[in-house]
C-alpha cells in the first residue's frame, strides 16, 4: 500500500523546527506532501508563494529525501486536499500542552470529516522553542534569525529586511 500524508502549516516562515519534523514524517510514509495553508488566526508575513518557495529551496538544500511534495491550499477543508491526493494521515508536530490542546479538536473533527488520522511527532529538543511568530519577531526588530531558520529563509528575509 502506497502510504501519503500530509504535513500541513502556515509555514511563514518555515524554521528549523518544522524543517526537523518534515525530514522525519518523509522517513515514516511514502509520499510526503507538505502543504501551505492560510490560517485566518495570524495576520501574514509572507505571500503564500513565497513561502512555498521557501520551502522547496529548504528542503532542497537540506537534501530531505526525494518522496516530498510542496503544495498550498486555499479554498475549503484541509481534508478536501487529503481527499484529493489520496492522504489518509496529517503530521504534526507537538511541542507544548498548548500544541496539544489547539490540535486535539482538529484531529478528532478531522477523522469524524473524511477518517483522516492525525499523527503527532515530539519535536527535536534543539528546536522544541522555534516558532515562526518569533522568527517574524526577532527579524522584524533586527535581531539575527540564522539559528532558528533554514539559511534560504535567512538569506531571504536579510534580502527583504523585514
Ligand atoms: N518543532 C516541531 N513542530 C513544530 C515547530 C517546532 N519548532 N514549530 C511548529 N511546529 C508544528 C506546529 O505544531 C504545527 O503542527 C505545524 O508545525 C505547523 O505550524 P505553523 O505555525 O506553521 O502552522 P499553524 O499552527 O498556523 O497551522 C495552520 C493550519 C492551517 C495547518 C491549522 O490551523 C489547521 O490544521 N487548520 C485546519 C483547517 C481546517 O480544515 N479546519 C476544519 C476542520 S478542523
Amino acid at each position: 500500500m502506497h502510504r501519503i500524508a500530509v504535513v500541513p502549516g502556515s509555514f511563514d516562515p518555515v524554521t528549523l523546527g518544522h524543517l526537523d519534523v518534515i525530514g522525519r514524517a518523509a522517513g515514516l510514509f511514502d509520499e510526503l506532501h507538505v502543504l501551505v495553508v492560510h490560517n485566518p488566526g495570524k495576520s501574514a508575513l509572507l505571500p503564500i508563494a513565497q513561502r512555498v518557495s521557501l520551502l522547496e529551496q529548504a528542503i532542497a538544500e537540506a537534501e530531505l529525501p526525494g518522496n516530498i511534495v510542496v503544495a498550498s491550499w486555499s479554498v475549503g477543508l484541509l481534508v478536501d486536499y487529503c481527499q484529493d491526493v489520496g492522504a489518509s494521515v496529517l503530521v504534526k508536530g507537538i511541542r507544548s500542552q498548548i500544541d496539544v490542546a489547539y490540535e486535539t479538536p482538529m484531529a478528532i473533527v478531522n477523522r469524524n470529516l473524511a477518517a483522516v488520522e492525525t499523527v503527532f511527532l515530539l519535536p527535536d529538543p534543539a528546536h522544541a522553542h522555534v516558532s515562526s511568530s518569533l522568527v517574524r519577531q526577532v527579524a522584524s526588530l533586527g535581531g539575527d534569525i540564522a539559528p532558528y531558520v533554514p539559511a534560504a529563509v535567512a538569506r531571504y528575509l536579510q534580502q527583504v529586511r523585514v
